[in-house]
C-alpha cells in the first residue's frame, strides 16, 4: 500500500486538526499539569519549544521529555507515568507517537487523555473508529499527506498551536527551524502546508525569507569555507578539499575568497556557476533575532541534529540562545568539515559493487562507523549516485561481527518503484535472510551476518523488484 498516489484530503484533515484542538481546549481547564514528549531532533525540539510556549500561555504547568526510540514505548512510558494514576494529567506527544501497535494498547489502561501531533506514517493497522476515547490522534499522513515534503512536525504543531493562541505566531520562527531540518531542501521547493506556514511566518516578519546562492551547511561563512563545506549541495571538485585549491579558483575567477556567501553579488555567483557547475539558487530563512550560525534556519537545524546525538541538553540550551557557544560551533564545524571528505571520498575513489538496481559500497577503513549513517543520507539527498538505484553503505562491524549496512534511496527511484522504498525492502531480507533493522521509505539499516550479506548481494535485485 501506498500513500503516495493518493490525493490529499485537504478538509478531511483541517476537521481532525480542529476537532482535536477543541477537544484540548474544552479539557484544559481540568489539566493540572500538560507533560510533552518529543523527538530528539531538531524538528521535535522545535516543536517542544512550541508547545510549551503554547502551555505557558494557557498557563497550563508543563513538563518534558525526549524519545529516542533506542527503547520501545512500553519500557520508555514506564518510567515516566507517575505511579499514582493522575487524571489531570494529559500528554502531547509531538513528532514521535504515529506507531499505534505499540501505544494503543498502553493508552487504553490510562485515565489520562493523550494527544498525538505526529507526521511520520502510522505504523498500525487499527482504525480511527478503535482508537481509545482518550486519544486524539492527529496525523496528515492518514489523509494523504506526505510527511517529509508536505508537513514537517513543527508545521502540525504550530497550525495546532496557532487554533488555541494565535500569538504563538511570534515563535513561529521555531517552525522554520522544524521545516529547514526536516525537508532537506531550499525552501523554494516546500509544498502544501509546509509552503504555506512558511509564507504566512514570512508575512508576518518573524523571519526573512531570502534568495541567494545555496550552500547548506556554510550559508554563515565566506564562500571559501561554503564550497568545501556545504553539505546541500554538496559541490563536487571543491567540498572537502584543500583551503588553498579553493582560494586559488577563486582568486583566479576574481573572487575574494574571504567574501560572505550571503554577500554575493550576482555577477560573483554567475563566475561560481562557471567554475563549479553549480545550479542552487534558491530561498533560505534567515532569524534575525540571532546571531552567526544561529542566524541561518537549515545550519541552526543541523547544528541541534548533530547536539541531539552528541549532547541533548546542549541542544536544548542552543535553541534558546541568540549565539552559539564555542563548545557547539566546534561539534558543528567538525561534523561538516568531515562530512564533505567523506561525501568526496564517496564520490570518487571508492570501489563499488553494482547491480540492475543496487550499489553496494565497502567504507570499512575508509569512513568511521559513527558517520556511516549521514554520509549515507547526503550521498542520496545530493544523488552523487546513481539516483535511480538503491544504495547499501557500510562494511563490517568489528565488536558483533556483522555486516552493518545504510541503505537509501531518493524521491526519483520511489516513483520508478511504485513507492516501494527502503523499509519494504528491508522487510523482505529480514524475511529471507535474518537480520535486524528498520526504517522508512527513503532511509534504513540492516545488520547481517556474513553469509546473509553474500546472499543479499548475488539476488539483491529480487529483494528490490520483488
Ligand atoms: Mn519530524
Amino acid at each position: 500500500m501506498s500513500l503516495m498516489n493518493k490525493t490529499p484530503d485537504r478538509r478531511k484533515f483541517l476537521d481532525s486538526l480542529e476537532m482535536g484542538v477543541s477537544y484540548f481546549s474544552d479539557y484544559s481547564t481540568n489539566f493540572n499539569k500538560v507533560v510533552t514528549i518529543s523527538h530528539n531532533d531538531a524538528d521535535g525540539i522545535s516543536c517542544l519549544l512550541i508547545i510549551q510556549n503554547l502551555l505557558y500561555k494557557m498557563n497550563l504547568a508543563y513538563d518534558y521529555f525526549i524519545y529516542n526510540r533506542s527503547v520501545s514505548w512500553k519500557n520508555y512510558l514506564n518510567g515516566i507515568f507517575p505511579k499514582r494514576k493522575d487524571k489531570k494529567t494529559a500528554y502531547i506527544f509531538t513528532d514521535v507517537g504515529s506507531n499505534l501497535s505499540e501505544l494503543i494498547p498502553i493508552i487504553k489502561t490510562r485515565p489520562e487523555y493523550f494527544f498525538i501531533l505526529d507526521h511520520h506514517e502510522v505504523e498500525s493497522i487499527i482504525t480511527p473508529d478503535e482508537y481509545p476515547e482518550n486519544l486524539i490522534f492527529i496525523n496528515p499522513t492518514l489523509y494523504g499527506f506526505d510527511g517529509l515534503d508536505h508537513v514537517a512536525g513543527a508545521t502540525l504543531a504550530y497550525m495546532f498551536a496557532k487554533r488555541l493562541k494565535s500569538s504563538i505566531i511570534k515563535q513561529g520562527w521555531l517552525t522554520v527551524i522544524g521545516i529547514a531540518g526536516d525537508s532537506l531542501k531550499s525552501m523554494d521547493k516546500l509544498q502544501s502546508f509546509n509552503k504555506e506556514v512558511y509564507q504566512e511566518l514570512a508575512m508576518e516578519e518573524v523571519f526573512i525569507d531570502k534568495e541567494g546562492l545555496i550552500l547548506f551547511g556554510s550559508m554563515h561563512s565566506s564562500i571559501k569555507n561554503g564550497l568545501k563545506h556545504s553539505i546541500l549541495p554538496f559541490v563536487e571538485g571543491f567540498g572537502g578539499e584543500t583551503d588553498k585549491k579553493i582560494k586559488k579558483s577563486l582568486s583566479d575567477s576574481g573572487i575574494d575568497p574571504n567574501k560572505k556567501v550571503i554577500d554575493l553579488t550576482d555577477h560573483e555567483i554567475n563566475k561560481i556557476q562557471e567554475i563549479t557547475n553549480l545550479n542552487s539558487i534558491g530561498n533560505y530563512a534567515v532569524l534575525p533575532q540571532k546571531q552567526g550560525l544561529l542566524k541561518f534556519a537549515f545550519e541552526h537545524a543541523l547544528l541541534l541534529n548533530i547536539l541531539c546525538f552528541k549532547n541533548i541538553s546542549a541542544a536544548l540550551s542552543v535553541i534558546q540562545l541568540k549565539k552559539v557557544t564555542r563548545y557547539a560551533k566546534n561539534v558543528y564545524l567538525e561534523y561538516v568539515d568531515s562530512l564533505a571528505k567523506n561525501l568526496k571520498i564517496l564520490s570518487n575513489e571508492l570501489p563499488k559493487f553494482e547491480t540492475e538496481k543496487a550499489i553496494f559500497i565497502n567504507v570499512k577503513g575508509k569512513i568511521p562507523p559513527s558517520n556511516w549513517s549521514d554520509t549515507a543520507s547526503f550521498c542520496s539527498v545530493n544523488e552523487l549516485l546513481d539516483p535511480y538505484k538503491i544504495i547499501f553503505l557500510g562494511g563490517l562491524e568489528k565488536k558483533s561481527q556483522t555486516i552493518k549496512l545504510s541503505i537509501r534511496c531518493t524521491r526519483k527511484f520511489l516513483e520508478e518503484n511504485n513507492g516501494r522504498g527502503v523499509n519494504t525492502v528491508i522487510s523482505g531480507i529480514k524475511e529471507e535472510l535474518g537480520g535486524t533493522g528498520g526504517g522508512h521509505k527513503l532511509a534504513g539499516g540492516i545488520r547481517l551476518s556474513r553469509a546473509s550479506y553474500k546472499r543479499l548481494k548475488q539476488d539483491v535485485d529480487r529483494f528490490i523488484e520483488y
